[in-house]
Formats: C-alpha cells, sequence, structure tokens
C-alpha cells in the first residue's frame, strides 16, 4: 500500500467554499445529502477531473448544478468520487447523496453509535466515511448542516458552530439546523444525535461576549461533570489571560461518548470526549483522573486556536497544532498546580512514553517526511517531543519574545492552514535570531545524547567543563546533523545557592543556558575558587539523555541541596536508578542485593521532610518503573532481575526508614471533605506512596486492608486495592478487596476499568492466565476501546514480568487481541500492538518469542493498513 511524502505535497486544485450537509439520521441507513460549492484554485489546469476521497461509502445520486448526472459522467466507487468534466467555469454545486450504516461502523472512525446515540470522529480521515469529499486539512470550507432525526430517539441535535434553526417535520421527526461561520477543514467537522443530560454554565469573554456552555452525558451522570466545567471556565480565562486568546462562538459543547478511540476531539465548538475524561467524583475517580480531566479539557479548548484558527496544512504538520497545544495544556496544568511537580510528571511520561520511541524501530521525527497510516502517528513524538520543542523555543527566545512571536503567529496565520515553517518564521522574526539549525528538531528524529565531564582548577579559579553530543541513528535516518541544544544549568555553592562565575567561554551561555551547536564544546567557567556542584539540563530544558561524570558525593549534595526542585529530584532518580541497574545485575548473577546506605537514608529523609511538598515527595519516591529501569539498561533485558531489584529496594527503603516512614503516613490520614486541588491530592498520593513501603514491612498486609476498607474516596481505595494485589498476590486480603471492588462498582464502566488494570498489573508469571480470564468477564468488552486498554493494554504496556513471560504467552496474548480487532478497529489494534515495539532490547530468548508474534500477526490475510505498518516497521 501506499507511501504519502511531504516532498509529494501540492496545494488541492479546487476549493470547497461553502458545504451543506443534510443527515436522515437512522441507524441502519442514514442518508447524507451534501450539496457543495466547489471553485477552480486558479493555478491548476482547467480539464483536470474532480476526485474526492471517499470510504465505505455508497453513492445513491449525483448532480452537477442542480441537474442529474448521466453514469457517463462520473465513477463512483466506495472508496473515490470522480467529476470527468468539471464545467469550464470552474465554479459549480456538486450534490451528492450517500447512504451510511452508523450500526455496523465498529472503527469509531466516522459516524457510529455509541450507548444508543449517534456521534462522529473524524480526524484524520474519517469524514470520508460520511461523504465524498476533499478530505484534506488545506481545504477549509464553511458548514452548515441540518440534522434530521425521530423525536424519540434523538431529541438533541448538535453540530459545530451556532444553532440558527430547529423545528419538527411531522411523523415523530424534527430537525435542527447548525451554521459554522469559521471555515474549517473536514476533519473538525462533528455531529452528535441522541438523547443525553446535560450541565450547562455561561462564560464571559475578555471583551464581554456572552457563551453559553453545555456538556452532555448520559442521563444520571450529570453530577460527575461538574469538575469537567470547572476546568473548561478556567481554561477560558486562561487562555485569555496568558496567550491573549478569546473564544468566538455564541455556544461552546462538550459531549461525553463511552466508546472512543482518542482522548477527546477538539472539533470546532463541539468537542467530543472519552467519557473517562469528564466524568469525576470522588467516589469514581482518582486524583490523576480529576488532573487528566483538567488537562485534556484544557487541550482541547486550546485547540480552537492553535489547531483550528491556525489547522495545519497537512498531516506532515500534525505536531504544528499537537506539539503547540501539548505546550500550552503543560503550561495550564502548571499555573493551575505546582510548576514543579507538574514538570517532574511531564518529564517522566516524556521518559517513559517517547523516549522509547525515539530510541526503537518507529522512531520518526517531529513532524515526520512520509506514512503509510497517518493514525500511527498520533505519537509521543508528535505530542510530547513536539512539545518540548516549543518549550526550548521559549528558552532559547525568553518569555517576552516568545509572547511576541505567538502573537505574531495568531495574527499572521489565522485562518490558514499552515506549516512547521511558518510557526518557526514568526519566531525568527520576532527576535532576530537564527532558527535554522535549532528546526533539526522538527526534522531530525532521536533522542539527542549529551557527554559531560567537568575539572575543576582551584588555582585558577576555574571550572572547565567538556560537553559532547551526538545523534543516534534511527531507521532511515543513518546520518544525524548537529543539533542546537539549549541546556539550563546551575553552578551550586555549598549552601544549595547559585554561584556567579566571572565569564564563561567555549559556548554562548546565556540566562543561566548553555547553547551547544557544535559536537564538542570546551567551557570554561572563571572566577570561581570553590568546586560548585554542576547542576546540569534543569527543568530538563532538552529532551535528552545525559551522562555525567559526576562524583557520588555532587549527586548526593544535589539531591538534598539544589533550589530547583526539579534537578533534586533529577539527582536523586539517577543515584536510584544507577543501584537499580546494578541491582538487576546482581540479581541476575544470583548475587545478593545490596544497596548504599546513604541512599536508603536520603530515600527516608526526603519523605519526611515536612519542607518539601507532598506532592514532590510522593513523585520523589515512587521509583523508576520496571519499563524505566529496562529502559535504561537498554540491551538484553531480563524483566524479571529487574522486578527483583526495583522491589528489593523498596523493601530496603521500608526497612531502613520504617519507624519514621508510619507516623508521617498516619498524619496524612484523610480529613474533611474530600477536595480534588493539587495540594489535598498531593497529600493522598505521599499516603499512598507510603502505604507502598509499608506494605512490605510485617503488618504491612493488614495496614493495607486497612487502608482500602476505610478509604473514602477512589484514589485511596484505588491505592489500597493496588497495593494490596500487588504486594500481596493470593492472599485472602487481596482477594476480598478485588470482590469488595468489583461488588461496589460492578455497573460503573470506568471504575471497573481501574479493577481490570490493577489485575493486569499484578507481577508475575500467572497473569497472563488471569487476564486471559477477564476478558470473559461481563464488565469487559472487546469493542470497547476503554475497557480493552485498562484490561490488555496496561498488561502489555506495563507488567513487565507478566507481558515477558519467558514462554512467550504474554506476547501471544497481546497477538491474539490485536488480530481479534484488527478489522473492527485497526486504529485501537494499531495501538496495542506498538507494545511491542522494544522487541530487540530483552534477552534472546524472549526475543524469539516477540518475533514470532510479531510473525504471526504479520501473517494475517487481510490485515489493515494500520497494524501492518506498525508491525512491518517494528520487524524491519
Ligand atoms: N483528539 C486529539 C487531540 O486533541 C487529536 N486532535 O490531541
Ligand atoms: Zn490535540
Amino acid at each position: 500500500n501506499r507511501v504519502f511524502r511531504l516532498e509529494d505535497y501540492r496545494p488541492s486544485p479546487f476549493r470547497i467554499p461553502e458545504s451543506h450537509l443534510t443527515f436522515e439520521l437512522e441507524p441502519d441507513a442514514t442518508v447524507v445529502r451534501a450539496k457543495l460549492l466547489f471553485e477552480r484554485a486558479d493555478d491548476t489546469r482547467a480539464d483536470a477531473p474532480l476526485v474526492l476521497d471517499g470510504d465505505e461509502l455508497e453513492l445513491i445520486e449525483a448532480r452537477l448544478d442542480g441537474a442529474l448526472l448521466g453514469a457517463d459522467a462520473f465513477t463512483a466507487a466506495p472508496d473515490r468520487f470522480e467529476l470527468k468534466a468539471p464545467p469550464a467555469s470552474g465554479r459549480f454545486t456538486l450534490e451528492l447523496v450517500t447512504r451510511i450504516v452508523p450500526s455496523r461502523n465498529t472503527t469509531l472512525m466516522g459516524l457510529y453509535r455509541s450507548g444508543g446515540n449517534y456521534c462522529t470522529q473524524c480526524e484524520a480521515e474519517g469524514f470520508r466515511r460520511i461523504t465524498y469529499y476533499l478530505d484534506r486539512p488545506d481545504v477549509l470550507s464553511v458548514y452548515t448542516v441540518r440534522i434530521e432525526a425521530k423525536k424519540s430517539e434523538a431529541p438533541l441535535l448538535l453540530s459545530n458552530g451556532n444553532p440558527v434553526e430547529n423545528g419538527d417535520l411531522g411523523g415523530g421527526r424534527h430537525y435542527a439546523v447548525w451554521h459554522d461561520p469559521f471555515p474549517k477543514p473536514s476533519y473538525l467537522f462533528a455531529l452528535v444525535a441522541g438523547d443525553l443530560g446535560v450541565v450547562r454554565d455561561r462564560f464571559t469573554t475578555m471583551s464581554g461576549r456572552p457563551v453559553e456552555l453545555g456538556i452532555y452525558v448520559e442521563h444520571g451522570k450529570e453530577n460527575r461533570a461538574g469538575y469537567a466545567m470547572d476546568a473548561l471556565r478556567r481554561s477560558m480565562r486562561w487562555d485569555e489571560e496568558v496567550f491573549g486568546r478569546e473564544y468566538d462562538l455564541d455556544v461552546f459543547n462538550i459531549v461525553a461518548v463511552s466508546d472512543f478511540n482518542m482522548g477527546a476531539m477538539e472539533n470546532k465548538g463541539l468537542n467530543i470526549f472519552n467519557d473517562k475524561y469528564v466524568l469525576a467524583d470522588e467516589e469514581t475517580a482518582t486524583d490523576t483522573d480529576f488532573a487528566n480531566i483538567e488537562a485534556i479539557i484544557a487541550h482541547e479548548y486550546f485547540h480552537n486556536w492553535t489547531g483550528n484558527r491556525i489547522t495545519c496544512r497537512d498531516w506532515f504538520q500534525l505536531c504544528l497544532k499537537e506539539g503547540l497545544t501539548v505546550y500550552r495544556d503543560h503550561e495550564f496544568s502548571a499555573d493551575q498546580r505546582s510548576r514543579a511537580v507538574e514538570r517532574i510528571a511531564d518529564v517522566r511520561t516524556l521518559r517513559a512514553h517517547q523516549f522509547p520511541e525515539d530510541q526503537g524501530p518507529l522512531a520518526h521525527p517531529v513532524r515526520p517526511r512520509r506514512y503509510r497510516e497517518i493514525n500511527n502517528f498520533y505519537t509521543a513524538t508528535v505530542y510530547e517531543k513536539g512539545s518540548e520543542v516549543v518549550r526550548m523555543i521559549r528558552t532559547i527566545l525568553g518569555p517576552d519574545d516568545f509572547r511576541l512571536g505567538m502573537d505574531l503567529y495568531f495574527a499572521r496565520h489565522d485562518g490558514d492552514a499552515a506549516t512547521i515553517e511558518d510557526f518557526i518564521t514568526v519566531f525568527e522574526e520576532v527576535s532576530g535570531r537564527d532558527l535554522s539549525q535549532f528546526a533539526l528538531w522538527y526534522h531530525q528524529a532521536g533522542t539527542p545524547s549529551i557527554a559531560v565531564t567537568s575539572n575543576h582548577d582551584p588555582k585558577r579559579g576555574e571550572l572547565v567543563v567538556e560537553i559532547e553530543q551526538s545523534v543516534p541513528p534511527t531507521p532511515g535516518e543513518t546520518r544525524k546533523r548537529l543539533m542546537h541544544i539549549p541546556l539550563a544549568f546551575g553552578l551550586v555553592g555549598t549552601d544549595g545557592r547559585d554561584v556567579t562565575y566571572r565569564s564563561a567561554e567555549g559556548a554562548t551561555v546565556e540566562n543561566g543556558v548553555i547553547h551547544l551547536r557544535k559536537r564538542r564544546h570546551v567551557i570554561r567557567f572563571s572566577g570561581l575558587n570553590e568546586r560548585p556542584a554542576l547542576s546540569l539540563n534543569r527543568g530538563f530544558s532538552a529532551p535528552v539523555t545525559l551522562t555525567l561524570e559526576q562524583k557520588r558525593e555532587d549527586q548526593l549534595f544535589l539531591a538534598r541541596n539544589d533550589s530547583d526542585p526539579f534537578s533534586r529530584w533529577q539527582a536523586f532518580t539517577k543515584l536510584v536508578s544507577d543501584a537499580l541497574i546494578d541491582g538487576s545485575r546482581r540479581s541476575r548473577g544470583q548475587k545478593p542485593l545490596e544497596w548504599p546506605a546513604d541512599l536508603l537514608q536520603l530515600a527516608g529523609d526526603i519523605a519526611t521532610d515536612g519542607k518539601l511538598e507532598a506532592a514532590f515527595r510522593a513523585l520523589t519516591l515512587s521509583l523508576p518503573s520496571e519499563a524505566d529501569i529496562a529502559r535504561e539498561i537498554g540491551s538484553n533485558i531480563d524483566p524479571d532481575t529487574v522486578h527483583a531489584a526495583r522491589n528489593g529496594l523498596v523493601f530496603a527503603i521500608a526497612q531502613a526508614n520504617g519507624e519514621r516512614l508510619a507516623p508521617v503516613y498516619d498524619s496524612l490520614a484523610d480529613m474533611g471533605p474530600f477536595s480534588p486541588d493539587a495540594a489535598s491530592a498531593g497529600r493522598r498520593a505521599l499516603r499512598n506512596t507510603l502505604l507502598d513501603y509499608l506494605a512490605t514491612l510485617p503488618g504491612g498486609k493488614e495496614r493495607a486492608a486497612a487502608h482500602f476498607t476505610s478509604a473514602s474516596n477512589m484514589t485511596d481505595r484505588a491505592a489500597g486495592l493496588s497495593v494490596l494485589a500487588h504486594r500481596h498476590s493470593g492472599t485472602e486480603q487481596a482477594e476480598q478487596a478485588l470482590e469488595a471492588f468489583e461488588a461496589r462498582f460492578g455497573d460503573n464502566p470506568l471504575a471497573m476499568d481501574k479493577w481490570f488494570t490493577i489485575q493486569a498489573m499484578v507481577p508475575g508469571a500467572s497473569t497472563v492466565d488471569r487476564v486471559r480470564a477477564l476478558t470473559a468477564h461481563p464488565a469487559y468488552s472487546g469493542n470497547n476501546p476503554n475497557r480493552v486498554r485498562a484490561l490488555v493494554g496496561s498488561f502489555a504496556s506495563g507488567n513487565q514480568t507478566g507481558f515477558h513471560r519467558p514462554d512467550g504467552a504474554g506476547y501471544r496474548l497481546l497477538a491474539d487481541v490485536v488480530i481479534d480487532l484488527q478489522q473492527k478497529n485497526p486504529q485501537l489494534a494499531a495501538r496495542l500492538a506498538t507494545a511491542l515495539r522494544s522487541w530487540r532490547s530483552v534477552e534472546p530468548q524472549r526475543q524469539a518469542k516477540a518475533r514470532e508474534a510479531l510473525l504471526h500477526i504479520a501473517a494475517v490475510e487481510n490485515l489493515s493498513t494500520d497494524v501492518r505498518d506498525i508491525v512491518e516497521r517494528t520487524l524491519a
């Protein structure tokens, strides 16, 4: 199948200034009448035919300027419509009537049914499953949408833009008309029809425009939409205050649906959400759920400017809207919560998801140059690394020029389908800087690696820092160019404060940032009589892997004293990682585990340091995951030894500090009414993290059981259950807790997802069988993406010892699920299959089994493009 290449981009030969759509909704036969006004774009051949995209469409009728078209005037296949000789004037109206079957649409792309309602998902190429169209993001059109449906089945009729008209059609049917005055690409089209409850609010924009807000959920779930509404109002205000962006329609609606491939979708004026990212209350949602809701509500809302008002020229530019919008939602969360804690959490996510992608067979640049299936490029690289690149632009320019650049971007490109070059240019113009070398961050794949040594000369009062950069080869890119890497740093004196130096030579050093541009820099900091500790890549200013030759005493010192909390976390985590890598090696060699006493002591000191934010302590004490450690080890991994090492360190920290930890745990006991705010969530996080340690000590099982039983919110309850199930698997307490949870939440699918995930994550060889058995549980559904991800997805990506069972049973389970899903829901199946992407880094026996599983999938006949693309790239 076909490969799409960036260099093949050509502007569309036609524009569609107006699109008038009428939907006659029926679950088994929906008729779509599209009346499209076409204009030939002036710079093309006047005799070129008009070719429209389709996907599984059935054409009923075609009219040109009102006249029925004869069969010889066009060709229509399920995936393509061609008007052979468009009128010479170049301006004409084409009316196309198609029939589609929402009830049989299991791909969750186009128009489909979820929970008895109609909904749509059109990004990236789902609109062509609704009608024939120029389904590409650089064709912008003003949409008027008329929806007709049975009143009893669909009292609610929504689309993009503002409501203009509604009425009765007789025969129990009614209609509504929506008009969106902002030209938009087809991927932002949305329609929802059904019977839903609503929560309403109002927002007055900074210029005084009133906006009606609505969040639509299944009846009876309205009281779980309050937090999402609050997050929406805060997002709207924040975008005004921080980016000067005002909302632009009379209404803003959000609809929560239970069958959704992504987190949510930013359709103009009508966001459609996975209900997991709307519904929350203390009884059913964890603090993590609340934080995710806040972030995703903000993300989709922010797309109104970065994505909708300014969209992408083509799908290669996906990061133009996604990386930038992730950057904006990260900033929002940092402002709403604790900046340091958010940064640590974001970096953990980046390293857990983007680094393995960048270091494996699926590596691609933030702006890819080729794809076979665009659905497979909604990746951590495009999103998370894309956000890091924007963040680096701000680091290089400083906040004022960055804001000027953003203002210019909005002013210059409003209404455009833009490119990464457009984006970079505005920052070059406002700052007068040359960002051409920096732009490699968009064009070149792979995680740059930085090696650093430093040497202090007391006689000269000089600190000499040698820094070398390299970018490892990635698939299709063997030779790499040198990057412009902004490394934030500090030279930390004995009191923990940064010391000042007289001058720095050997690289551009400005505002606490070293700008690496060459392969090797030797930087001389002068005026330093005492040797400072080097704190490097502060705040993770550049997404690189850093090898810093540093004295252990400096690492311990920075972990205790660096004035930058992120750096303290980083220094501690580095010490822990090194210990865990060493522990894995010992475990592999069947040697006893040994841990440095100063590290155990440090962990206890952080846990009990009341001057540190609780959330920070919790994040620091939740040690790198087994997958993190495996990634650091890099090759020939035996996940069982990694597991043994990590468990061993948790136990050693608990043993060394247990007497200090228990009082802290007790002092954090839940008091007063629940609040999802960051400080309260931080206290719960710390208490729950401490429980995980204390659970390994005598009496720990009973403590965890009491924690679970007395929990008054889902955060504590799920944490208690998880500690019981993971640290005391198979015990009566664990089994009873699982049963109690099921009895209480059996009819709440989102809560049951936690139950599935906790069981899927039970370490050890027998979990494969448990996961297989759970696929037959009545609360499970192999058709619902949330269920599949909760059970099979978390098993494959989060359970190192279970998934990598030496006999390959974990890989086979994943392959079976992927094969079962690959036609029904190709997008979801392909996403699941990426869990095998790091197969070459495990030890040879497991590698062989993983390869078998991949080949087993590859051998399936009629493999969907999505899955074939992932499997073939993974095997290549
Ligand atoms: N819905 C996805 C997102 O907002 C794709 N646009 O990131
Ligand atoms: Zn997005």
